[in-house]
């Protein structure tokens, strides 16, 4: 059956501009939209349901393309610390950090993680949020990373939202592997990824290139066997050092890759070459007090398609809404409002991979999107968080 969708403007996200269209109508099909345009130019027909829109501003549905949303426990005794003047090296040296996640998150049950994960999802989705990107990470074992898969797909099967799950098998090195990376690596490739991948639960493959946790060298082994498994790749690159991650990735026609602040011009010619998308994730860089920003007039001169997300986590970046990071994108990396907002619909999409069905608003397409009550686009990024008025749409059925 068809639904008429009217009384409403459209910023379709089309080729990653606005491209609004006033006064818009949009039919979907079951979980399709089967046609959008303005609302003069309607075909005629038979629209046995219509819905008012009241004026609202219609996007595509947002998409979080970097999370790690599934952990045990928190940080912020942690952040604590720090604003009492205990470095981070400090507390990850005392046995805290990314480790205290690992010990939490193996600690908890299934049932446990998915409780307190999907909390943090129904944060997201407050917020306009259809599709989100979970990885693991956070068990750095075979047990304990299919642990948190199956979280992750568990999320995507019991909520409204649509879940990708990556495994980042390669976050950090576990305490059983101390000393032994490239054996941790041996691991990851001979017994984790060929198992998980075979158990259904993984759609990328992740890893984070960084003097402190993985040397390109030792990343472009797991690239290699993602690649034979058949799975798309991503990385977390140039974040803290440059090691041209970013080069890597596109060498490897990434997904994406993300984070960035210490990329070089030429890590950006790569990937413009390869679309390999660029994902900033400004919630990291301001709650790290970060101060090297990511090269914004690189990326735009080679048109490196830029995504922005939340990369929730409870270390670095505990972030429950994406609309706060689309401002921190605009405020702290002077992106417009347009570009923060492509960033997390259309380029999004494309750093899952997705962008063929998801990310803009158009014939064809998976019928999510979001009428919100706001006077023009550039409100999204404006406002710093806080709830605003909206009806959402995911496969062309109205959800709370
Ligand atoms: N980069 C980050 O900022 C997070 N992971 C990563 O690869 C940190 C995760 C944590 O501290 O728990
Ligand atoms: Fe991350």
């Amino acid at each position: 059956m068809k639904t008429l969708w009217q009384n409403c403007h459209a910023a379709t996200m089309a080729q990653g501009a606005y491209s609004i269209i006033e006064d818009a109508a949009i039919v979907t099909q079951g979980e399709h939209i089967h046609w959008i345009g303005p609302r003069a130019q309607l075909p005629a027909g038979d629209y046995p349901a219509v819905q008012d829109l009241n004026g609202a501003w219609v996007t595509p549905g947002l998409v979080d393309c970097h999370t790690h949303a599934v952990f045990g426990g928190n940080r912020s005794g942690e952040f604590e610390q720090r604003l009492q003047g205990v470095s981070y090296a400090e507390i990850a040296a005392a046995g805290g950090g990314i480790a205290s996640t690992v010990r939490a998150t193996r600690a908890a049950s299934e049932d446990e993680l998915f409780a307190s994960a999907a909390k943090r999802l129904k944060s997201l989705m407050r917020d306009g949020v259809t599709t989100v990107e979970i990885k693991s990470g956070y068990g750095l074992d075979l047990a304990n990373e299919r642990k948190m898969l199956r979280v992750v797909r568990r999320l995507g099967a019991e909520l409204p939202v649509s879940v990708r799950s990556t495994c980042l098998a390669a976050h950090a090195l576990p305490p059983e592997y101390v000393g032994r990376a490239d054996d941790y690596i041996e691991h990851i490739c001979a017994e984790m990824l060929p198992a998980l991948a075979a158990e259904g639960l993984v759609d990328a493959v992740d890893a984070f290139c960084e003097y402190l946790a993985f040397s390109p060298a030792q990343v472009e082994r797991v690239f290699v066997t993602a690649q034979k498994l058949g799975l798309p790749v991503k990385l977390h690159a140039e974040q803290l050092s440059s090691l041209h991650g970013s080069s890597l990735a596109a060498r490897y026609q990434a997904l994406s890759a993300d984070h960035l602040e210490f990329m070089t011009e030429e890590d950006a010619r790569a990937m413009a070459e390869s679309d390999t998308v660029a994902v900033l994730l400004p919630g990291a860089f301001y709650f790290l007090r970060e101060t090297q920003l990511p090269p914004m007039d690189a990326l735009r001169k080679h048109g490196v398609k830029i995504a922005v997300a939340s990369d929730l986590n409870p270390g670095t970046s505990p972030a429950l809404s994406l609309r706060l990071m689309l401002n921190m994108a605009c405020t702290c990396f002077r992106m417009t409002p347009e570009e923060a907002l492509a960033g997390a619909t259309i380029h999004a999409a494309q750093a899952l991979g997705m962008a063929r069905t998801h990310g803009s608003l158009e014939a064809g397409k998976v019928a999510d999107f979001v009428a919100w009550g706001i006077d023009r686009p550039a409100d999204l990024s404006y406002w710093l968080g806080g709830e605003l008025e909206k009806r959402v749409v995911r496969h062309g059925v109205e959800i709370d």
